[in-house]
């Protein structure tokens, strides 16, 4: 018999187990309100947030694990926190979910973990299910609600061997890894039966270590059969593994990479989602000012549409709960834009014509987006689409856009003088 290398049985069981995997109805379900939905806020918010230099204090200021639980959690007490003021300033920025980090890289758990004590309800002086409240909230207010949750652990003694990061802890050089994959499948069970339904798990982290066996397939079936409707992702930059339902793409949209994450990205057949920060931090860093306008937001989420990807803004909440007013005031006017181009981003997808750098399309039913994003000139040629087209209309005000078809383009007139700066929608409506 043909003897097969190592290389080869693995591609070989990975086959079988993408070939076993089938969705449930719910979690189709999920997917099909996941691609409406386009725009959600992710929420990077631990500990680390008292320092003001990001999530990745830990690692970068090479603290040892006693020297951080001695200063963070027994000095985290977000008296300002509100839950309600949180949910509603997503809703009011058009947002349709919230991914919140459960437990980020330095290990501890912003919940009540009962598998552990190195948690905000034990360590901190505030004591409270800071979760459990937002989970209470997303469901008052019609949000959804994932989980961010790390896989990679700079504070667990059995996350072991270490991977590429979490080398300065102080940790002993030994562990044992199954014992922290338990750990970590007991804390996703305690996150996915005490937080009511969710939208799903966000994994991050895996790309610490590629080469170990995370007993994916294991973790994915725990989490679709105790939630069957919620969606699993993976940030491990690649293209989607067995099991998981929705693929995102960090810091860039997908088929790009600018930010470095994505040089093994492949585009999978799942939905797809693009985050990005507002400035160029997911935890809260007081010194980072380089905030994105509200038109470089707007124009993401739509470009991020054109590419059939939904749009995971970040905010990185302060220490006392409270959110930068900068990141509020932007999302706020999102909201308001949203307000009056919504049914252009929402329920679509991508359209007819790809997307390019004066923009790109939205499709809903017999109407076409074209979002005109940066472009100068009277005429608009794009490429000649199939289908009839009945009318053209600007979204903003219904009024007519002169056009014309040849052989192979559609030539949409426009005055440039009277182009808006952020978005000019134009709804083709085409033949069924
Ligand atoms: O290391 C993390 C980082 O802190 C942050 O959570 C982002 C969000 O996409 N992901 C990781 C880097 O890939």
């Amino acid at each position: 018999m043909k003897r097969l290398t190592l290389a080869a049985l693995l591609v070989a069981a990975t086959a079988a187990v993408a070939e076993d995997y089938k969705p449930t109805p719910e979690n189709l379900k999920t997917r099909e309100w996941f691609q409406e939905a386009r725009f959600g806020l992710f929420i990077h918010w631990g500990v680390y947030a008292l320092r003001g230099d990001g999530e990745w204090v830990m690692q970068q200021q090479r603290i040892t694990i006693p020297e951080y639980e001695r200063d963070f959690p027994p000095a985290f007490n977000p008296v300002k926190y509100d839950p309600a003021a949180w949910v509603a300033m997503a809703k009011a920025a058009g947002m349709k979910y919230v991914t919140i980090t459960s437990k980020h890289h330095d290990g501890f758990a912003m919940y009540d973990s009962k598998v552990s004590d190195y948690d905000v309800v034990e360590r901190t002086p505030y004591g409270k299910d800071v979760l459990k409240m937002l989970a209470e909230e997303c469901r008052k207010q019609g949000l959804k609600l994932f989980f961010y949750h790390s896989q990679l652990d700079w504070h667990h003694p059995d996350y072991f061997p270490r991977g590429r990061t979490g080398l300065f802890a102080g940790r002993a050089e030994k562990g044992e890894w199954t014992r922290y994959i338990d750990y970590m499948d007991t804390q996703l069970r305690e996150l996915l039966t005490g937080y009511g339904e969710l939208g799903g798990i966000w994994f991050d982290g895996w790309w610490d270590k590629p080469e170990a066996d995370w007993r994916l397939e294991k973790t994915y079936k725990l989490i679709h059969d105790i939630q069957p409707q919620a969606l699993i992702g993976s940030n491990h930059h690649r293209k989607p593994l067995p099991g998981e339902d929705f693929q995102m793409f960090e810091k860039d949209l997908p088929g790009s990479n600018t930010a470095g994450f994505n040089d093994k990205s492949e585009i999978g057949s799942l939905p797809l989602e693009m985050c990005e920060t507002i400035n160029n931090s997911w935890g809260y860093n007081k010194s980072d000012g380089s905030y994105k306008s509200t038109k470089q937001i707007v124009q993401l989420l739509v470009r991020a549409a054109g590419y059939d990807a939904n749009l995971l803004l970040n905010v990185g909440p302060k220490p006392d709960g409270s959110i930068q007013p900068e990141f509020v005031a932007r999302l706020k006017e999102v909201g308001d834009w949203l307000g009056k181009n919504g049914e252009s981003v929402y329920g679509t997808r991508s359209g007819p014509f790809p997307p390019r750098h004066w923009g790109v399309s939205t499709r809903k039913g017999n109407k076409v987006y074209v979002h005109v994003l940066d472009w100068k000139d009277a005429v608009l040629p794009l490429p000649r689409p199939t289908k009839a087209i009945k009318s053209a209309r600007f979204l903003a005000d219904g009024k007519p856009v002169a056009f014309t078809l040849d052989k192979d383009a559609l030539l949409l007139r426009l005055d440039p003088k009277g182009l808006d700066p952020i978005d000019t929608v134009v709804v083709l409506e085409t033949a069924p």
